[in-house]
């Protein structure tokens, strides 16, 4: 390299820009600890990753600390309706939304699989209705563009949608 003024200037721009638009992939950082992305599939949104599956996988089996969908804000939902919508489902999908006690239709108490407090909710017109005291599970309703929930026998085999923070 000659001694020429410009010359480190022009040098460190370059490698600038090859970092900010050619990142060298590095597959250990895609995962685990301190990942800073999403799986390849996955989407990611605020913080979280999601994943629809077709059949039904513990989602701890996909990924480790992942756990069936909470769904917390209306923007959440749609923005995992568009994509379960996108990844070509084509039934009704679990999220993490449940009764773990199972008691009756008149003592209710939703629960969101994992680390979330149930304030948000957007039941289908005339749902939770707890047929025959059997509807303990709640899924995405297809027919709603998978917006809308419906409670239903927790044994239906259904797709899922997976979800765990990075
Ligand atoms: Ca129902």
């Amino acid at each position: 390299m000659t001694a020429g003024s410009s010359a480190p200037i022009l040098f460190s721009e370059t490698a600038s820009h090859h970092t900010v638009l050619f990142p060298l992939p590095i597959p250990s950082l895609g995962s685990g600890i301190g990942a800073t992305s999403c799986p390849p599939e996955w989407l990611f949104y605020q913080g979280h990753c999601y994943a629809f599956f077709p059949e039904e996988v513990q989602c701890q089996y996909h990924r480790k600390g992942a756990h069936l969908a909470s769904i917390i804000t209306k923007a959440e939902g749609n923005t995992v309706a568009r994509y379960i919508t996108e990844s070509g489902a084509t039934g009704h999908v679990w999220i993490g939304l449940h009764d773990p006690r199972q008691v009756s239709a008149q003592s209710l108490r939703w629960t969101w699989t994992y680390g979330s407090l149930y304030r948000y909710s957007r039941w289908n017109v005339g749902e939770p209705y707890n047929l025959n005291d059997s509807e303990y599970c709640i899924e995405l309703l297809k027919g709603t563009g998978f917006k809308n929930w419906n409670d239903q026998v927790c044994n239906r085999k259904n797709g899922y949608v997976c979800k765990y923070g990075l």
